[in-house]
């Protein structure tokens, strides 16, 4: 399709002034066929960018290798721009939205010479969904548009839907390296340097501008740019919540379903709970989610849940058959792999894929790789936030709900994140503003989603939010507190905190986690109906001992370590809170969490 018959007249005219600004080769508009996406394959390929997977044990499967300056989110290159400092908050980067576009339009003026425009429209959540949001990215990246066809609804039926004057979030995105007369990719993933790269949201005029990378969240503008930083404003104004959550049914032995969220910071198991095979006999877990939720109050005063993405973008690293099967199967064919290392025969391998690497390997760098197993210090072959693009669709957990447009009844939510010490396996929250004030103290070892953040030390991330969160994160903590204060409590999730990281002092995981997690997702389905052995405790509502039954490999030492209350972490947890994290909210800082901060410091000394 050419821009010329594009019906939507605002659409037209931002393609146009883009197309006058990036000055591309060509410009097409996406129509989201298959034809399209094995095109885009193949300019691939020609490229030297994508390499053809074993057709028989992966097939329709390719690998990527991107360049070591994009190979994750890059928070410090991530911008909201408000009109003013104090609309984003003293967690997110803030310049002004006009000197901003003044940088950035630099940066595109010419930045697609040599390549052909793609534009991309997008619907995030199910075409013509209510709670659906239509966005256009135009892009100068093949690998880009492939993506953004696994994980969004794409094509000619979302113009559809956007008729001659819908609502668009326009999303500009260029990987910021224009090519020369006769010049090619030759095999060399294009991008800026870190210091060109920029993520930038304008949450006042609902628009997203990227440039430079084209890697994951930096790239597939419907993800965290719009489903979370621009979308969290929206739903802010509206009274609607848009989270960094999985979704997940579960299903006990007598046949009764529930469906819980879950929110717990990059890389630290969304995606393997949301895909979990239980070990408990006869319960049973569904994917609905594996990383984003947005939810809106149903008729009847509960909240409903759909997933806006039609794919995951997984971490490879630890995933393999006895961690996370459905994710095994469902990477199976049609998967797009980045920075995960290839093996001789064309098969992938990566470090916790369940078998020692098959003689040498390419590693995510394209250099050869033989494992050593004796030396530590041994740089991995696939790189710690490689990820594969799959179809939800070919997920052998998917619930049938899943792309319901009227979303699923949430009655948990759960928070959590890679805590070594202090906080428990479970915890239940007394009451909705306990659970926002546990929402609010996340924190959590840092991984490797972010390339810019040092991995190992434990930062704060209030709702696996920090990154994601597009304007002031305390007028964020109110719009939750608001939420319970103007809703029926009874019809409210029930709000978790979990744990799966505790560690010994050996530094080894006391709970071996991933299927094993059904027994927690168990006691918690049992409390949402007033069941399940438990007991109050100043930090909230535990299980009793005996109300988990130990798996293999726990002792009953190891099983009270991790459910008893550690009074002294505890009481350090709550200064820290107070001295360091609180304050940074400044007046923005509602004083219901206040008031929560103080009475848990009262049990605890109490
Ligand atoms: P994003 O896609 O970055 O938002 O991450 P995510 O939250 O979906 O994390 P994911 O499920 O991909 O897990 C990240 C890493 O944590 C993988 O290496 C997993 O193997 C590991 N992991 C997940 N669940 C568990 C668990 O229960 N216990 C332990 N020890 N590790 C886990
Ligand atoms: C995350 O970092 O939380 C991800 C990966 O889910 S990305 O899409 O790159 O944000
Ligand atoms: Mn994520």
């Amino acid at each position: 399709m050419q821009v010329s018959e594009l019906k939507h007249a605002k659409l037209k005219t931002w393609v146009e002034e883009a197309v006058a600004l990036m000055t591309p080769d060509a410009v097409e508009v996406c129509d989201g066929s298959k034809a399209e996406y094995d095109r885009m394959i193949q300019l691939n390929l020609d490229a030297g960018l994508a390499t053809k997977l074993n057709e028989e044990k992966l097939p329709g499967c390719y690998l990527f290798r991107s360049d070591p300056s994009d190979v994750a989110r890059v928070e410090a290159r991530t911008y909201i721009a408000a009109k003013s400092k104090d609309d984003a908050g003293p967690t997110n980067n803030w310049v002004d939205p006009a000197e901003l576009k003044k940088t950035m339009s630099d940066l595109y003026r010419g930045s697609m010479k040599g390549r052909t425009m793609y534009v991309i429209p997008f619907s995030m959540g199910p075409v013509g969904s209510g709670i659906a949001k239509i966005g256009v990215q135009i892009t100068d990246s093949p690998y880009v548009v492939i993506n953004m066809h696994i994980m969004a609804r794409v094509g000619t039926k979302v113009l559809d839907v956007l008729g001659s004057d819908g609502f668009f979030v326009p999303c500009y995105h260029s990987v910021g390296k224009p090519l020369g007369p006769g010049e090619k990719d030759n095999g060399k993933w294009p991008c800026a340097p870190l210091d060109k790269k920029y993520i930038s949201h304008f949450p006042e005029s609902r628009e997203i501008w990227s440039y430079g990378s084209g890697y994951g969240g930096n790239a597939l503008l419907g993800k965290k740019c719009l489903a979370l930083r621009i979308a969290s404003v929206l739903a802010r104004d509206e009274g609607w919540l848009a989270e960094h959550m999985l979704i997940l049914k579960i299903t006990n032995p007598q046949g009764e379903s529930k469906f819980v969220t879950g929110a717990f910071p990059s890389a630290c198991g969304k995606t393997n709970l949301a895909m979990l095979i239980p070990t408990l006999p006869g319960w049973k877990v569904e994917t609905v989610g594996d990383d984003i939720a947005w939810m809106k109050f149903g008729k009847d005063g509960r909240l409903y849940a759909i997933n806006p993405e039609a794919g995951f973008f997984g971490v490879a690293p630890g995933t393999n058959n006895e961690s996370n099967r459905n994710a095994m199967e469902t990477i199976k064919s049609n998967t797009i792999y980045t920075n995960v290392a290839l093996t001789k025969d064309k098969n992938v391998w990566w470090e916790g894929i369940g078998y020692d690497a098959p003689g040498e390997l390419i590693d995510w760098n394209g250099n050869p790789w033989v494992q050593d197993k004796g030396n530590k210090e041994q740089k991995p072959a696939a790189h710690p936030n490689s990820r594969f693009t799959g179809p939800a669709k070919q997920c052998p957990a998917i619930a049938k709900e899943w792309q319901d447009p009227a979303g699923v009844p949430i009655s948990a939510f759960l928070f959590g994140g890679r805590r070594p010490k202090t906080i428990p396996l479970v915890n239940q929250a007394k009451s909705w503003i306990h659970g926002v004030f546990m929402g609010s103290i996340v924190g959590s070892e840092v991984t490797a989603a972010a390339l810019d953040v040092k991995a190992g030390t434990i930062r704060r991330d209030p709702f696996a939010m920090l990154p994601f969160c597009g304007y002031h994160m305390g007028d964020y903590f109110k719009h939750w507190v608001n939420i319970g204060a103007t809703h029926d409590e009874s019809k409210l999730p029930k709000i978790f905190f979990v744990n799966w990281f505790r560690k010994d002092d050996a530094g080894k995981f006391i709970w071996p986690g991933y299927g094993e997690n059904s027994r927690v997702l168990a006691w918690i389905f049992d409390r949402c109906d007033g069941k399940g052995k438990s007991v109050d405790t100043p930090i909230g509502i535990l299980p009793t001992p005996d109300a988990i039954e130990r798996p293999a490999g726990v002792s009953e030492s190891d099983m009270a370590e991790i459910l008893k209350v550690d009074i002294e972490g505890w009481k350090a947890e709550i200064a820290d809170v107070r001295a360091n994290h609180y304050p940074k909210f400044g007046g923005k800082l509602p004083q219901e969490l206040n008031a929560e901060l103080d009475a848990i410091e009262k049990r605890l000394n109490g």
